[in-house]
């Protein structure tokens, strides 16, 4: 019995200790705003942009830095209303704040906190 405790108390030790997986998230745009503005993930992560525009403006979701593979930019492409595209972030990114933007509407902008 006691071996069995010992058993469960260092599994559970080694899940806690275990990475969590890069969470996923999820931005928006809506009259002409990325929503939420500011937006956590790690390296690896999936970043799913969905336009909710009713205004009918396309946009996209464009990093300002290589951050989706070496020399390779975030982009979801032209991303109509009601549409939605999603790109992967690069393996082991480093900790910081990353600009995303607009290519249609330069004053459009959000942040990666990673
Ligand atoms: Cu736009």
């Amino acid at each position: 019995m006691k071996k069995l405790a010992m058993f469960v108390v260092s599994g559970a030790l080694a899940l806690a200790m275990t990475p969590a997986h890069a969470a996923n998230v999820s931005v928006a745009a809506a009259g002409l705003t990325f929503i939420p503005p500011v937006f956590q993930a790690h390296g690896g992560a999936t970043v799913t942009f969905t336009n909710m525009d009713v205004t009918l403006f396309p946009h996209t979701l464009t990093s300002d830095a290589p951050i989706c593979g070496t020399g390779v930019v975030c982009n979801t492409g032209t991303v109509s209303p009601g549409g939605h595209a999603s790109f992967v972030l690069k393996a082991g990114l480093a900790s910081g704040q990353y600009q995303f933007h607009c290519n249609f509407h330069p004053n459009m902008k959000a942040l990666l906190v990673v």
